[in-house]
């Protein structure tokens, strides 16, 4: 057998331990290494390794969706993860960006994708239909320096850039949750999260697949079923963005008393929760410890860096704070100054540095080398140390919105929006949201005297932006605040709302 990445040989010495379970029934490690194998098999069609080439994935969470990325990366080839909910303008977009020469996706996805793949000729293969009886190939082998995968991500440009990370990036990300938040075999986590993202690939179901844990994925964040599985101690760990904790606690206070007492008892027993992607209000962090006892663990991570800093394992987890940098991770804050940080209770923006950050944004040299500081990352987050712990204080950019965990660029948006036959001008910003973290708001002018209401406008969207981007909030203006330059000034578009 050719060297193999660790991630695939400790999946070998799981044996038939269940790596999967779901209420059709279970599927062991073994099952997933030997998916993967005839899956990459006919990846390769022949050929001894994929070199890199991009293949793009479109598959709900669960066994098939980690059979195919492990098979591209047995394969050689580097996993661009597509979002369930985008649009074919969104999907188009990835795939042209990436390069993508393959796409694998389930068979709802794939019917959904056919035309779009036949138009740019890209080979779309339906996991409900590939033959899989072959025995599998030689696979190649991959070492760890190689590309694994391209997540995209939104910014401070208008288009997402596509975020490059080695295997020994995902590796290095991977084991530093491990070490610090101590993942074990008889770990089990539920999977609700988008399978786009980090959050849901790597904090939950990568690091539960190096660790021999069990992961229970959903097709849907749907607070009813996980909380009947809460109830019948099916986890030990938990994992969600601020926004899933708010819409709990609401279905919490809704239940009736025996059964919410059942709930927050049941809560209590788990070993670990996290809450992460976004800032999680002290406030909804307090209301959980009263309802359930337990304290949220707040950590804070970047698609470029992996998790950077994180409440401790052990000890005080307090509200309002991201806690200490993880095992690994070189951190350090710079002064508007220039000046970095030497002590406590100064502001400066996180740059971080340490074998988890990316390796560049993909095809998008100029971007790479803006965004780095004499090899320290540079997030775009301000944040100070007090006694001890980091706690963000907010972007540098005005244009990044993070709503219900999603970061969105107001620029993508606003693009979209100036596209509408009855708008002038607008600006897009994220405003305080209760339950999203921020609420997508556009500020439009109208041309001539068109009417322009929220309903339409967000159903006009539809087609165009994936759900989680399109405006909650509209406000039709006949101007927009702009400085002596001409440039609409993002802070007065905002103080429109106080
Ligand atoms: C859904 N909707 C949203 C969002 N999600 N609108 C704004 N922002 C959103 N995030 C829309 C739906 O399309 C629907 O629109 C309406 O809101 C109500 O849908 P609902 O069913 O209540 O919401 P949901 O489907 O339950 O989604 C909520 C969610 C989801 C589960 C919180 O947004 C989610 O999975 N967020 C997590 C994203 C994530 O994993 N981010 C991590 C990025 P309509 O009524 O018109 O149909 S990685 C990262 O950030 C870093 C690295 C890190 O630190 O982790
Ligand atoms: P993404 O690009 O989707 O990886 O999102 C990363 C961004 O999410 C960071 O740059 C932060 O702005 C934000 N973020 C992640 N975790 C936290 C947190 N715990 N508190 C505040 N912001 C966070």
């Amino acid at each position: 057998m050719t060297a193999e990445l660790p991630l695939f040989s400790r999946a070998r010495g799981q044996g038939d331990a269940v790596a999967f379970r779901t209420l059709d029934g279970t599927r062991s490690y073994r099952e997933l290494l030997d998916a993967s194998a005839r899956l990459a098999t006919v990846l390769l069609a022949g050929t001894a390794d994929l070199g890199e080439a991009r293949v793009a994935l479109l598959a709900p969470a669960g066994f098939d969706y980690v059979a195919a990325q492990w098979a591209t990366w047995r394969a050689g080839g580097v996993t661009v993860p597509l979002c369930l909910s985008a649009t074919e303008t969104e999907w188009e977009y990835t795939l042209t960006d990436s390069q993508a020469t393959v796409v694998v996706a389930d068979s709802e996805s794939a019917s959904k994708l056919a035309p779009l793949c036949a138009r740019l000729g890209v080979r779309l293969l339906d996991l409900g239909r590939i033959d899989l009886r072959a025995a599998p190939t030689a696979l190649p082998a991959v070492t760890s320096e190689r590309a694994g995968m391209i997540l995209y991500t939104s910014g401070t440009t208008s288009k997402p850039k596509g975020v490059v990370t080695t295997h020994a990036n995902i590796q290095a990300q991977i084991e530093s949750l491990v070490q610090a938040w101590e993942w074990s075999a008889s770990d089990r986590i539920p999977l609700f999260l988008p399978l786009h993202h980090i959050h849901g690939i790597i904090n939950v179901t990568s690091c539960a697949l190096w660790s021999g844990a069990l992961v229970e994925p959903f097709a849907r964040f749907d607070a009813a079923a996980i909380l009947a599985r809460i109830q019948a101690d099916a986890y030990t760990v938990f994992m969600a963005v601020p926004t899933i904790y708010v819409k709990l606690i609401q279905t919490i206070e809704a239940a009736a008393p025996a059964e919410r007492a059942e709930i927050v008892t049941a809560f209590g027993r788990l070993r670990l929760m996290v809450s992460g992607s976004a800032a999680l209000p002290a406030s909804v962090h307090e209301k959980w410890t009263a309802l359930t006892s337990q304290k949220l663990l707040e950590r804070y991570g970047m698609t470029e860096i992996g998790m950077g800093l994180s409440n401790p394992y052990h000890g005080e987890r307090r509200p309002g704070a991201v806690g200490v940098p993880l095992p690994g991770v070189e951190l350090r804050l710079k002064a508007e100054s220039g000046a970095i940080v030497a002590g406590e209770d100064e502001p400066g923006e996180i740059q971080v540095r340490g074998p988890a950050v990316f390796r560049a944004y993909w095809n998008r040299p100029e971007a790479t080398a803006e965004s780095f500081d004499g090899g320290w990352f540079r997030t775009g987050d301000m944040a100070v140390r007090e006694r001890g712990y980091y706690r963000i204080m907010g972007r540098l950019s005005v244009d990044i919105i993070k709503s219900g965990g999603y970061k969105l660029s107001a620029l993508e948006i606003e693009a979209v929006l100036l596209e509408h036959p009855d708008i002038q001008e607008c600006a897009v910003l994220g405003l305080p949201d209760d339950v999203w973290g921020e609420a997508v708001t556009a500020v439009v002018v109208p041309k001539g005297r068109s009417a322009l209401a929220l309903s339409t406008l967000r159903e006009w969207c539809k087609a165009r932006l994936a759900p989680y981007k399109i405006p909650q909030r509209l406000k039709v203006v006949e101007q927009l605040p702009r400085n002596a330059m001409g440039k609409v000034t993002k802070p007065a578009v905002r103080a429109l709302f106080t």
